[in-house]
């Protein structure tokens, strides 16, 4: 048996990739928990349990859940009138006229909102009863942002989504006022806002540490470690998902010329990759660890790859799950 010859060496021996995984990355407690309140519903009360919205926005797991017997709604209104399975609110929180057409109808309801996000409409109700008017930082439409001006009476709560929109932003009382952040954001972008708004309103009230979650901001810090060092970086994650398009937006800013959200390993265009040494990863707060690997796998399949993990902070943050959940968590081990 002859040799191969280099040139055929080189077409079967695949090129060499490092890949730096991103950690933390993937699931926060707050999505975690939202999931495992559909999936103890499901087992507790039996299918089908209904869910408001994206219990997170995640394709894979709605479409996982909805298997088990979830049936995603927008709206209440969409469920029938003689519903008695349960409704679950997502992780992203509802306005106070939710819960209460829950109740109007009798529903039986399980709130799946992040403790940290319930701590944002604390803080704007507390802002309110104490005369404020409150400038809530965030992206219109978004379910959050809906949820977060919910809590109070129209005209109560002001959205600034840019810098222009909080030097244009002009108030009833500018020595009477608080902010407040959607979750999710961009740490960067909303320091600049917050930068705009204290020097213009001094007195505005603002909390002490941000609204901005740990997981939002250590998986932007992470991809900002990251980032520099490789050729391309790759979010797995939803187009909706707030949190991780902004990791998109960080990766791009921290330099990399390639910072691309990947759905699932089907999706990759691989055009981009083309000619790479070293790649980026990270996943979403919604975005399951399992479609990591998926993509891991995928890029090993055309290349040697070599993986390592850039931790750059620890998370050992859990949230405890409804009451009435709970002693089911325990017998089924979770
Ligand atoms: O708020 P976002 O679009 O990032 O939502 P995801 O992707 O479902 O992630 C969970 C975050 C959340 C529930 C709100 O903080
Ligand atoms: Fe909660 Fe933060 Fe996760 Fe949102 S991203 S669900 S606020 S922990």
């Amino acid at each position: 048996m002859g040799r191969s010859s280099p040139h055929v060496k080189e077409m079967i021996e695949k090129p060499h990739l490092d890949i730096l995984l991103c950690a933390p990355r993937g699931f926060c407690a707050g999505v975690d928990r939202a999931i495992q309140i559909v999936d103890l519903a499901l087992k507790k009360y039996g299918a089908p349990v209904y869910v408001r919205h994206e219990i997170v926005h995640n394709k894979f797991v709605v479409d996982s859940l909805r298997a088990k017997g979830a049936i995603f709604v927008e709206e209440l209104e969409e469920i029938p009138a003689d519903n008695e399975a349960p409704v679950i609110f997502s992780a992203h929180g509802v306005a106070k006229s939710v819960p209460v057409e829950a109740r109007s109808r009798n529903m039986f309801f399980l709130d799946a909102t992040c403790p940290l996000v319930t701590k944002v409409h604390v803080e704007a109700q507390r802002h309110a009863e104490d005369g404020r008017d409150i400038v809530l930082i965030g992206h219109k439409g978004h379910p959050e942002v809906i949820g977060t001006m919910g809590q109070l009476p129209p005209g109560r709560i002001s959205l600034i989504e840019t810098v222009e929109d909080a030097e244009a932003f002009a108030p009833r009382d500018a020595d009477n006022l608080a902010l407040v952040t959607q979750t999710t954001l961009s740490v960067d972008d909303t320091s600049a806002i917050v930068l705009v708004l204290k020097s213009r309103f001094p007195n505005i009230s603002v909390p002490h540490k941000e609204d901005i979650c740990y997981a939002t901001t250590n998986r932007q810090e992470a991809v900002k470690f990251v980032a520099p060092k490789v050729d391309a970086m790759i979010v797995v994650g939803a187009p909706n998902s707030s949190n991780s398009m902004r990791l998109v937006e960080v990766g791009e800013r921290a330099g990399c010329k390639v910072s691309v959200l990947v759905q699932r390993a089907e999706d990759i265009d691989w055009a981009q990759f083309d000619g790479i040494s070293s790649l980026g990863i990270t996943a979403g707060a919604s975005a399951p660890e399992s479609l990591v690997e998926e993509v891991i796998a995928a890029f090993a399949e055309r290349f040697t790859v070599n993986v390592e993990i850039a931790v750059t902070a620890e998370e050992n943050i859990a949230f405890n799950i409804p009451r009435v959940l709970r002693q089911l968590e325990d017998s089924v081990g979770r």
